[in-house]
């Protein structure tokens, strides 16, 4: 459903999102490296992942965020939204490490070190995080002073949003809350579930709108305004992740439902129950509609973004 002030139909945003995620796919594929440049398994095994189906929410946030604040500076921000799906796609590599969530299928496929092994699927991670902040740094390639002023406050975005501050942080909490860092355990409330998230899988997902924002010239109110949508939207995104690991179809998922549970995870649906959570993601979609109408760019895609989050069914 589509917000009621929003004059984006659901056949626009479905047009932008097959765009926007075909001309991602088209750049992805010209800015990894090949050979002669890299060995050829290490371009492989990035281009098995980073090819394999996923939903490119993040780059869709960069380049609905730009066109928000304007269209014709859309184009500035793929690069951007490209280099953060490569930082998504090396978190969720190591993400499925036997060393942390060893987990067996991504994307409906099995996961990369499955098919590479251990070694190759840690260096194809640590090559694609490398990768993304040598492209913010190149690209757009500009003799315009206000847009390398830009350009670097995008990298210090993202590095703040990928780092010990954001998602590597929140990887290391959900460690210890897995007992999985020997000898520093920690149970978590529901306060410290949610600050977990905003780490692990929110700082991605706000920086990612945030850096399309600025990519774009807003001002900070508008830049204020996005980051606080995409703050709920993360949650939103978080909470509705936790509801499709209980009742989500594991084909459509394309990853094993049900791990959370099998491992106790702290997830809302294990702390507020089924109902509750899906209120609470309502809540999230709310707050972020709310955002955007407050900084008056209710007529951007944005809205449907969101929507298009909490009904997900994969
Ligand atoms: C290894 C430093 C490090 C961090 C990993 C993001 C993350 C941190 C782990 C992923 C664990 C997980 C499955 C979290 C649930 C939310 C989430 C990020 C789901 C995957 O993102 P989607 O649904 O994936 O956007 P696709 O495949 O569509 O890109």
């Amino acid at each position: 459903m589509l917000n009621a002030v929003d004059v984006v139909t659901a056949d626009t945003l479905a047009a932008f999102l097959e765009r926007a995620r075909a001309q991602v796919d088209e750049q992805l594929e010209r800015y990894l490296p090949s050979p002669p440049a890299c060995p050829a398994i290490i371009a492989e095994a990035m281009r098995y992942s980073v090819f394999a189906g996923g939903k490119r929410l993040r780059p869709m946030l960069t380049l609905a965020a730009a066109a928000a604040v304007d269209e014709s500076h859309r184009d500035r921000a793929l690069p951007v939204a490209c280099a953060i799906e490569l930082i998504h796609t090396y978190s969720l590599i190591h993400d499925d490490l036997p060393a942390m969530d060893d987990d067996t299928l991504r994307r409906g496929r099995p996961t990369l070190h499955v098919v590479y092994g251990d070694g190759i699927a840690i260096l194809a991670g640590d090559g694609l995080h490398a990768e993304a902040f040598t492209l913010l740094a190149r690209e757009p390639v500009s003799d315009d002073a206000g847009v390398n002023r830009r350009k670097l406050r995008v990298i210090r975005t993202v590095g703040d949003a990928a780092g010990a501050a954001g998602m590597v942080g929140g990887q290391a909490i959900d460690l210890q809350a897995a007992g999985q860092a020997p000898g520093h355990a920690v149970t978590l409330d529901a306060d410290a579930v949610r600050h977990m998230h905003a780490l692990k899988t929110g700082a991605l997902i706000r920086a990612s709108a945030v850096s399309g924002a600025i990519m774009a010239g807003a001002d900070e109110t508008t830049i204020a305004a996005i980051d606080a949508y995409a703050g709920d939207v993360g949650l939103a995104f978080q909470i509705v992740d936790d509801i499709l690991d209980v009742e989500g179809d594991p084909a459509s998922l394309g990853k094993t439902a049900g791990k959370d549970a099998a491992s106790a995870k702290p997830t809302y649906p294990a702390l507020f129950g089924l109902d509750r959570s899906r209120t609470l993601a309502a809540d999230c979609l709310r707050r972020a509609h709310a955002a955007l109408e407050t900084a008056g760019i209710t007529k951007s895609l944005l809205g449907g973004i969101a929507d298009w989050v909490v009904a997900r069914k994969s």
